[in-house]
C-alpha cells in the first residue's frame, strides 16, 4: 500500500475553484465531525479547523488559532490530509480549492521554496530578497538532474532537453502583474541557458544586455522599483554542437510618454539618474550635465532616488555592459549627448511675442546646449519648435505655434529622440549578439512582456498592454488545452466531450473590422476635428451590444478582459496613437552635424514612406506612417505565429504583496493572480475534461485490496473495471484509455475516503491486537 505523497500523485484531481457548487467535487465528502476543514473567514482569509459539530445547514468549527467558529456547513471546505502539505505540484493535492492552493503555495512561500508546479505551469511567488536558489551548483545539480525541484533552472533545462530530442524551438513564456518577478525570473532563465557556454563569449554579451535595456527601459513605478516599461523577447541560438551561436533582441511598444512626464513618487528612465549621478567629469563638462533635480523632466515627481541603488554605479556598469555588446567610446557619448539634449529640452523656455499666445524660444542656456548636443543652429531649433509649415490648397504656409503647440512640439521631440535612442542602442546590440546572421541551428525565446495592469485610472498604455495580455492569455489556453487532447488522443479517449470556452470575444472587441475598438481608434484618429470624448462616443454608439464592452459616462469605457474588468479614459487615446512627428521636427533632426540625429530622421523618413497606401494609414497633413496600435498589433501577430512554431514552457510569477517586502503573504492578492494569470484557467479547462489520470497498475494497486470479491482475471484492467463497478462510479465519469483511467474532477474522492476509512481501520485492528499480546 503506498502511503507517500507520491503515491497520492496519480490519484490527483486537478485544481478545482469554488466558482461554481463548492461541493461539486467533494459531495462524497461531507463536513464530517473531527475532520479538518477549511472556512473563510469575515476578514476574506481562509482558516482551517477541526469540525466539532454539524447539525443540519451549520457547524461548528475549531480554528488552529483556538477560536471556536459557528459556519454555515456548506461553506466548509475538505482539507488535505497533513502528508500532502506544501507539495510540489498542485496536481498532487487530493482536494483542489482555493484554500487547499493558497495553503501550499504559503506553506513553501515561508520556507522560501518559491517555486511551484501547477501541472504543466511553473509558479514563482516573488520573495523581495535574495533566495539561496541560484548559482552554480543550482546550475550543475539541474544540469546533471540530480535536483528535480520545481525551478525555472528546471525549465530552461526541459527546455534545452525538448530542443534537443524534438528539433524543436522551444520557448519560455514569463507572465505576471507588474512587480511580480518577471524580469528577474527571465534573467535567471537566462543565466541557466548561457551556462552552457558559446566561446568567444558570446554567453557573456547575452546577459549583459540586461543592465543595458533595463537603464533604457526600465523604471521606478507605484508598483514596483525597476518596472519594465516595454515588451521583449529575446531569442538564444544554438549551433549544430548545442552550443550558443548568437541571440536576436525584438522590443515592443516602450512607453514613450515618461520621457517628458511621470507621477509623484514615479520616476523616468533609470538612465537618466544614472548619468547625472555617475558621469565622469569630462563628459560632464562634454555634456554641460547638471544634477537630476536641476532638470524639469526629471524633478516633476518628488522621487529621484530608489532605496538600495546607487544609480552612479549603475552608471559604470552600464558603459561596462555597452563596452561588453560593442558599442564603441565614441557612440556611446553620442548616447549620452541624446540623453543629455533631451533632458535639457524639458528646460527649454518660451516667450510670448503677441497676444495671439505665439511664442519663440528664449536663447537661454537650455536652447543653446541643446543646439549643441545635437549639432544644430539655435535658430533652425527655435523654427523647428515655434512653427510648422503646412501644405493649404497647394499652398505652403507657414504656421506660427501657440505656447501649448510650442510646448507639446517640445515634448514630442524629445518622446522621439529617446524612443529612437532605444531603438538604435538595441539594434547595435543585436548585431553583436549576431542577430542578422542566417541560422541553421535552433532557438529557445523568452519572452519578457509587461503584466496585465489595472489601475485606479487607466490609460492608452493600459490599453495596450492589456491588449497584449490577452492575445498572450490565448496562446496560453489554447496551448494548454492542445496538450490535454493530445494526451486524450494517445490513450484512445474520446475527448470530443471535452469543452474549451477562450478569451476570443474580448479579441473579437479589440480586433474586428470594421466595428472593433482598435478600427474605431484608427478611425477616429484620422479625423482632424475628433477628440478622445467623439472617440468614447463613437464605441458606445457602436459597441454597446458587446457582451466584453460597456459604455461609461464622459470619456471613459469598460473591457471585460480575462483577468477582470478594467475601465479606460480616452483622454489622450487619439494623440497618442497617432504618435505624429511634424515634418519640420524630422528636418531638424536630419539637418543635425551629430550623427544620431540624422540616423533618427533617416529612419522616420523610412517608416512613412513603408507604408505608401492602405486603410491602416493616417492621413495627417504632414507625416504618414501607421498609427501605434496597428504597428503593436502587427507586432503582436508576428510574436504569436512565432510563439505557435515553439514548444512553449510557461511561467507564472506571483506578487506576494503591494509593498514589495519579504515575508508578508496576501491571500487575497495571490488568489486574484491565480485566477487573473491564468493558473485558475487550466483548471477550469482541465475541469471540463477528465483531469485525474491513473495507470491501469497504479489503480489495480492502490485500490484493488477494497474489493469485496475476487476477481476471475488478475491482470489490472480487470481489476480496475472490478473496482469502478463494485463503486457504482458512473460510466459518463470516467473512461478507460489503453494505459490509463480518465476521471471527471472529483470522482477519486470517494474511492480515498474508503480506502483511507478502511486503511484507519486496519491500524486501529492492528494496535488493538497488539494491545491485546502486550
Ligand atoms: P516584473 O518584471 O514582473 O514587473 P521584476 O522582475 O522587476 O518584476 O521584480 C520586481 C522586484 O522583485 C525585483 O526588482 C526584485 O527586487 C524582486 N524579485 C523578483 N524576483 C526575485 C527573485 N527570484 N529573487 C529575489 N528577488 C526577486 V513589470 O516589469 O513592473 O510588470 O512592467
Ligand atoms: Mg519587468
Amino acid at each position: 500500500l503506498e502511503e507517500d505523497a507520491n503515491g497520492v500523485d496519480s490519484a490527483s484531481s486537478r485544481i478545482s475553484f469554488q466558482n461554481e457548487s463548492k461541493w461539486d467535487d467533494h459531495s462524497s465528502y461531507g463536513a464530517k465531525k473531527t475532520q479538518q476543514a477549511w472556512c473563510r473567514l469575515s476578514t476574506g482569509n481562509w482558516a482551517l479547523g477541526k469540525v466539532l459539530s454539524t447539525s443540519g445547514s451549520e457547524s461548528v468549527l475549531s480554528t488552529s488559532e483556538g477560536k471556536v467558529l459557528k459556519v454555515s456547513t456548506e461553506s466548509l471546505l475538505p482539507a488535505n490530509p497533513e502528508i500532502l502539505n506544501g507539495v510540489d505540484d498542485l496536481m498532487q493535492l487530493s482536494y483542489l480549492h482555493e484554500p487547499s492552493v493558497l495553503y501550499n503555495l504559503q506553506y513553501r512561500y515561508d520556507q522560501d521554496i518559491i517555486y511551484t508546479k501547477a501541472g504543466p505551469v511553473l509558479v514563482a511567488i516573488n520573495p523581495f530578497k535574495k533566495v539561496r536558489l541560484y548559482g552554480n551548483d543550482f546550475i550543475e545539480g539541474y544540469k546533471r538532474q540530480k535536483m528535480d525541484k520545481p525551478h525555472v533552472y528546471a525549465i530552461a533545462d526541459a527546455a534545452i532537453r525538448e530542443m534537443k530530442r524534438d528539433e524543436v524551438n522551444q520557448s519560455i513564456i514569463i507572465s505576471g502583474e507588474s512587480g511580480a518577478g518577471k524580469t528577474e525570473t527571465a534573467k535567471i532563465a537566462m543565466q541557466y541557458l548561457a551556462s552552457l557556454g558559446g566561446g568567444s563569449g558570446i554567453e557573456y554579451e547575452i546577459l549583459q544586455t540586461n543592465p543595458i535595456l533595463e537603464a533604457f527601459g526600465n523604471a521606478k513605478t507605484a508598483r514596483n522599483n525597476n518596472s519594465s516599461r516595454f515588451g521583449k523577447l529575446i531569442e538564444i541560438h544554438f549551433g549544430a554542437t548545442g552550443r550558443i551561436s548568437g541571440a536576436a533582441i525584438q522590443t515592443f511598444l516602450l512607453e514613450k510618454s515618461r520621457v517628458v512626464q511621470c507621477a509623484d513618487g514615479e520616476r523616468s528612465y533609470h538612465i537618466f539618474y544614472q548619468l547625472c549621478a555617475g558621469a565622469p567629469r569630462s563628459l560632464r563638462e562634454k555634456l554641460n550635465l547638471r544634477k537630476a533635480e536641476f532638470y524639469k523632466y526629471l524633478n516633476q515627481s518628488s522621487c529621484r532616488s530608489i532605496a538600495g541603488v546607487d544609480d552612479s554605479e549603475m552608471f559604470f556598469a552600464v558603459m561596462e555592459a555597452m563596452n561588453v555588446v560593442h558599442i564603441s567610446k565614441e557612440d556611446q557619448d553620442t548616447v549620452f549627448a541624446m540623453l543629455a539634449a533631451v533632458l535639457w529640452l524639458g528646460n527649454i523656455s518660451f516667450k510670448v511675442i503677441d497676444n495671439e499666445n505665439h511664442i519663440t524660444v528664449v536663447s537661454d542656456e537650455g536652447a543653446q546646449t541643446v543646439a549643441k548636443l545635437l549639432g544644430c543652429t539655435f535658430d533652425s531649433l527655435n523654427m523647428a519648435l515655434s512653427t510648422r509649415k503646412m501644405t493649404v490648397r497647394n499652398e505652403k504656409i507657414v504656421q506660427k505655434l501657440t505656447l501649448e503647440q510650442a510646448m507639446d512640439t517640445r515634448d514630442a521631440l524629445a518622446k522621439s529622440i529617446y524612443a529612437s535612442l532605444f531603438e538604435w542602442i538595441v539594434e547595435q546590440i543585436n548585431m553583436s549578439l549576431g542577430a542578422g546572421k542566417r541560422r541553421t541551428g535552433r532557438s529557445i525565446s523568452i519572452l519578457d512582456i509587461y503584466g496585465f495592469e489595472s489601475f485606479t485610472r487607466n490609460s492608452f498604455e493600459q490599453f495596450c498592454i492589456n491588449y497584449a495580455n490577452e492575445r498572450l492569455q490565448q496562446h496560453f489556453n489554447r496551448h494548454l488545452f492542445k496538450l490535454e487532447q493530445e494526451e486524450y488522443i494517445e490513450d484512445g479517449i474520446d475527448w470530443a466531450k471535452v469543452d474549451f470556452e477562450d478569451n476570443q470575444d474580448c479579441l473579437n472587441l479589440f480586433e474586428k473590422k470594421p466595428l472593433g475598438l482598435l478600427s474605431l481608434l484608427d478611425e477616429e484618429s484620422t479625423f482632424p476635428n475628433a477628440t478622445d470624448l467623439t472617440f468614447a462616443t463613437k464605441l458606445k454608439q457602436h459597441l454597446d451590444s458587446n457582451p466584453c464592452f460597456k459604455g461609461e459616462r464622459g470619456k471613459a469605457f469598460t473591457v471585460s478582459h480575462y483577468a477582470g474588468e478594467v475601465m479606460y479614459n480616452t483622454t489622450g487615446f487619439l494623440e497618442k496613437n497617432r504618435d505624429l512627428l511634424h515634418v519640420d521636427l524630422i528636418q531638424l533632426l536630419a539637418s543635425c552635424t551629430c550623427n544620431l540625429p540624422q540616423i533618427f530622421a533617416a529612419k522616420m523618413l523610412v517608416q512613412s514612406d513603408d507604408y505608401p497606401s492602405g486603410p491602416a494609414r493616417l492621413s495627417g497633413a504632414d507625416s504618414q506612417k501607421l498609427s501605434v496600435t496597428t504597428k503593436f498589433k502587427g507586432q503582436l501577430f508576428q510574436l504569436m505565429q512565432r510563439l505557435e512554431s515553439t514548444t512553449p514552457h510557461f511561467i507564472r510569477c506571483i506578487k506576494p504583496n503591494s509593498l514589495q517586502q519579504p515575508g508578508i503573504y496576501g491571500q487575497e492578492l495571490v488568489l486574484s493572480q491565480l485566477k487573473c494569470c491564468g493558473v485558475l484557467e487550466v483548471v477550469r479547462i482541465s475541469r471540463s475534461g477528465y483531469p485525474t489520470r491513473m495507470t491501469h497498475q497504479k489503480f489495480a494497486r492502490r485500490y484493488g485490496f477494497l474489493l469485496l470479491e475476487s476477481v476471475a482475471s488478475q491482470d489490472p484492467l480487470s481489476v480496475s473495471v472490478a473496482i469502478l463497478q463494485q463503486f457504482n462510479i458512473l460510466p459518463d465519469m470516467y473512461q478507460v484509455g489503453y494505459t490509463k483511467l480518465f476521471f471527471r474532477t472529483g470522482q477519486i474522492g470517494l474511492l480515498e475516503d474508503t480506502r483511507n476509512r478502511t486503511l484507519h481501520g486496519i491500524l486501529r485492528v492492528q494496535s488493538c491486537f497488539r494491545g491485546h499480546k502486550a
